[in-house]
């Protein structure tokens, strides 16, 4: 089996101050918290940004200062949100690609976002998809519900997205596909051969699901966009300790932790050198 990576999901665009006083919110909380999760394990970070208010942001120049503060301290890979929140413009969405993060997401369809809809019409998609080809950024493709793995192949056939496709399963948001085992299996028997794939299992499915990528052979994403629970009534005191105890996890199951080179490595990213990376745009 190959080594596990980590990835975590520092902040996202929902998690508010008032659920958990731990979320990282501004560039150099983001950065902190980033080293942290680097330290305990994790070889990529996916992250979204906040403006002085807190409020989810898409602004350039707020993801430019995070990198750059992420890159100040460790070299582990960072993977920038198109997705946002679910009020953003799709040209609000494209708009930090042009830093030229060495990944970013690229969701494969809509689906229901608790009250809200997260809109990923096929021209949405499309757009994303040539941003993150023309900027040369590996393109993790979130899946919500199974139909969105059919039409990331179809981006595929269009020629715009290179395989080996590297997906996220996304588990148990409200309104998308429930966080259930059965469900995990049918996702991964539903990729095509040679993908990779991580598992984000929403709130209480992280754990779970978690340990499942890890005898299944899958990467696992964990952190407070998708759970800020440690355990049922306690809050986790940072993204690292989410990280470190599936770290724990794979180690008992006798699975390594991929290094960010070794992530690089396996997921195709070609390693910019110091200064070229995220000056661009
Ligand atoms: N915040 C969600 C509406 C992504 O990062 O690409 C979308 C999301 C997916 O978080
Ligand atoms: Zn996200």
């Amino acid at each position: 089996m190959s080594k596990l990576i980590l990835t975590a999901a520092l902040v996202g665009a929902e998690v508010t101050r008032a659920q958990t006083p731990y979320i990282p919110l501004t560039p150099a909380e983001i950065a902190e918290e980033a080293y942290r999760c680097h330290q305990a394990g994790a070889s990529i970070v996916h992250i979204h940004v906040r403006d002085k208010d807190g409020n989810p942001s898409q602004d350039k120049e707020i993801f430019r200062e995070t990198l750059r503060l992420i890159r100040e301290r460790c070299d582990i890979i960072v993977q920038i949100s198109t997705g946002g929140a679910v009020t953003a413009t799709v040209e609000e969405r494209v708009a930090p690609i042009a830093l030229r993060p060495e990944m970013a997401t690229l969701t494969t369809g809509t689906c229901n976002f608790g009250d809200d809809v997260f809109m990923n019409s096929p021209q949405y998609v499309e757009r994303i998809a040539k941003a993150l080809q023309e900027n040369g950024v590996k393109p993790e493709v979130e899946v919500f519900e199974v139909g969105m793995i059919q039409n990331a192949l179809n981006l595929v056939k269009k020629g715009l997205l290179s395989e080996p496709v590297h997906f996220d399963l996304v588990l148990g948001v409200p309104g998308a596909i429930p966080g259930t085992a059965k469900n995990l299996l049918h996702l991964v028997e539903s990729l095509p051969p040679g993908a990779t794939w991580t598992v984000a299992g929403i709130g209480r499915a992280e754990l779970p699901l978690a340990v499942m990528a890890i005898v299944l052979g899958g990467h696992v994403r964990v952190g407070f966009e998708d759970n800020i629970y440690y355990a049922k009534g306690v809050l986790a005191k940072s993204n690292a300790e989410l990280v470190a105890r599936v770290v724990r996890i794979a180690r008992e199951c006798q699975r390594e932790i991929a290094t960010p080179d070794e992530a690089r490595e396996m997921f195709g990213i070609c390693r910019r050198p110091p200064a070229a990376r995220h000056q661009e745009g």
